[in-house]
């Protein structure tokens, strides 16, 4: 006690002696105050969204509402939560929530089952079958969801122990009215017309492990008062009119959906009058275009990736090694609470800035070089993703800027092209004309009427964007307001590029022909990715905060590094660099596809 009290005058005093120098709060430790010249620099990531929790119900519902709408009254929708995944023997990656029962439920653990049955009357048109509590297991691995904790989250009111879910399944594959134990019944909406009941402290872990002690069934009426209303899902079934929807993405072997696919191959051998059909491209379709709300927590995620991103820019003149850049965005993200990163960061120096999904970060940072940074977090189960390629120095030679000036204009071009009514491949062409024009101005093509551009540049310019980072869509959908996805043109000028080429007279002579600028050019990467929202009449850059432009950047850097105080980052002389074998991945052809 004496101790923590000593401890806690000491930080007290601390804390009044940073406050007298000027330390911001907000800013870490390793950043400077802001100079009497003006604000910090480094962009400080604003607060989190605050959003009541009406609110959140509310959206949580309107879209429960939306999906029911969509598969009618004579269908019946089962979506499951994400297996946990192993990382090795008995742990476990981190859980992350299969997207679209997140999206209808905000639930993160594991085991939880929604059913819809929008044409049931009497109140069951949603069930979400829980695990039940288990106090041994919460000692391990943490607090599971009671039922009242459940209802608050996700804002479903019939609350069922997980395991009635297969008896549940087997009495509707026979038309029967399932009538579940009373004791498994968690909450239910008929609580609703009853008087609160006494709390159960639902909310908190249990703290006695004695199964009868557990939080768990909220009193009810006896279930066998209590309507099942699926009659008119039962007719439908009797016509086989009617529609079990599984969220299958399509193909037969998803390495996510496996227990969906599963499920609905089992389904699929019996008739039962209940056709098995995908609910995928109702939620692909949904999930497009994003609410308000949606919006709200995706510029989060984007102002979280833009703070790691400063930082990175602010150090990485100080840094040996890539991975002590990336270790800002690390920082970054986890200081700002995001979920995760969306994806792996993309920290690359020179030639590793031409790979286009390069994670290692064991390359040298040098200073003549460009680093390219794709980093985006994740927050709230959405993803951004944002790129900038930037000078190590702080400032672009004139061949690094050549290059660089042909991406931003492509860019800009691929931005002109954003409107409601175009469509992807709109965008990709208006910047893919630019990149065709720059790279024959500078001698690295010989012809814009054929595909020699693409050893160059070899990803489209857009892809969707949402709680994939390769987000969901529909067939050839085109733009519409809300629509959220990424613009990033690049080129690549890989060192081993011209070696494998096929040997043919003609690339002979193209390579002869683009051999100066090739050297010239060699071993730089260049990518910029910006996230857009469209809007009525154009479009909103999500990411439009983050320097992008020479000047911008060259000024941004300058500054910055000044901010970092010296002793934030000191360089490190040890032998951690050392890793024999684990830089040759990266040499690897890059997919083709999206970055
Ligand atoms: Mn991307």
């Amino acid at each position: 006690m004496r101790r923590s009290n000593l401890i806690g005058k000491a930080l007290t005093i601390s804390a009044l002696v940073s406050f007298c120098a000027g330390l911001s709060s907000g800013v870490a430790a390793g950043v400077a105050p802001a100079r009497a010249s003006g604000p910090p620099v480094i962009r400080e990531t604003p607060p989190a969204p605050a959003v009541k929790d009406e609110e959140r119900l509310a959206e949580l519902r309107a879209r429960r509402e939306r999906v029911a709408e969509k598969i009618g009254p004579s269908a019946i929708l089962v979506m499951f939560s994400a297996e946990p995944r192993v990382y090795t023997n008995d742990v476990d990656y981190e859980f992350r929530q299969e997207n679209n029962l997140y999206y209808l439920t905000a639930l993160r653990q594991k085991g939880a089952t929604l059913v819809l049955m929008p044409g049931n009357t009497g109140g069951l048109r949603e069930i979400l079958f829980l695990p039940r509590r288990d106090p041994s297991a919460e000692t391990w691995t943490g607090h599971m969801y009671g039922p009242e904790e459940a209802r608050q989250v996700s804002g479903v009111n019939e609350i069922w122990e997980a395991r009635e879910f297969e008896p549940f399944m087997r009495a509707i594959r026979t038309r029967r009215a399932y009538r579940p134990q009373s004791d498994a019944v968690l909450f239910s909406f008929a609580n609703q017309t009853t008087p609160p009941q006494p709390a159960t402290s639902s909310t908190q872990p249990a703290t006695t492990p004695s199964p009868s002690q557990t939080p768990t069934a909220q009193s009810r009426p006896s279930p066998q008062s209590q309507p099942t209303g699926s009659d008119s899902l039962f007719a439908a079934m009797a016509q086989n009119e009617a529609t079990l929807y599984v969220l299958l993405p399509g193909g037969d072997n998803s390495r996510e959906y496996r227990q969906e696919q599963e499920f609905a191959a089992a389904w699929a051998k019996a008739a039962t009058g209940l056709n098995v059909r995908t609910a995928w491209p109702i939620f692909a379709e949904m999930r497009m275009r994003k609410s308000p709300y949606e919006l709200r927590m995706m510029q989060h995620a984007v102002d979280i990736s833009i703070e790691g991103h400063e930082r990175a820019w602010a150090v990485a003149s100080r840094a040996q090694w890539e991975y002590e850049v990336e270790a800002e965005i690390d920082y970054t993200l986890k200081r700002r609470n995001a979920d995760n990163w969306g994806y792996p960061n993309i920290v690359g120096c020179g030639p590793d800035a031409t790979t286009l999904h390069y994670q290692e970060s064991q390359g040298r940072v040098r200073p003549g070089d460009l680093m390219l940074i794709d980093a985006g977090a994740e927050y709230e189960h959405y993803s951004a993703d944002v790129t900038r390629t930037f000078p190590v120095s702080g400032k672009f030679t004139p061949a690094q800027a050549e290059i660089y000036n042909v991406v931003l204009a492509a860019q800009d071009a691929g931005f002109r092209a954003i409107r409601p009514g175009a469509s992807l491949p709109d965008v990709h062409n208006a910047a893919l004309e630019v990149i065709k024009d720059g790279l024959l101005r500078l001698g690295l093509i010989t012809d814009k009427n054929t595909d020699q551009y693409k050893i160059w540049f070899m990803h489209g310019t857009s892809h969707y964007l949402g709680m994939n980072v390769h987000d969901v869509s529909v067939r050839a959908a085109t733009l519409a307001p809300d629509v959220v996805f990424t613009v990033e043109p690049g080129i690549y000028i890989r060192p081993d590029a011209l070696d494998y080429l096929p040997r043919t007279p003609e690339s002979e002579k193209f390579i002869a022909a683009v051999r100066p600028a090739f050297e010239k050019y060699k071993g730089i990467g260049v990518r910029i990715e910006d996230d857009v929202v469209v809007t009525q009449d154009g479009y909103r850059n999500l990411s439009g905060a983050l320097p992008r432009t020479i000047p911008d950047i060259e000024n941004f850097i300058t500054r910055a590094q000044r901010e970092v105080r010296a002793d934030a980052f000191p360089s490190y002389r040890g032998r951690f660099d050392f890793r024999p074998f684990g830089l040759h991945f990266a040499r690897m052809s890059p997919p083709f596809g999206s970055v």
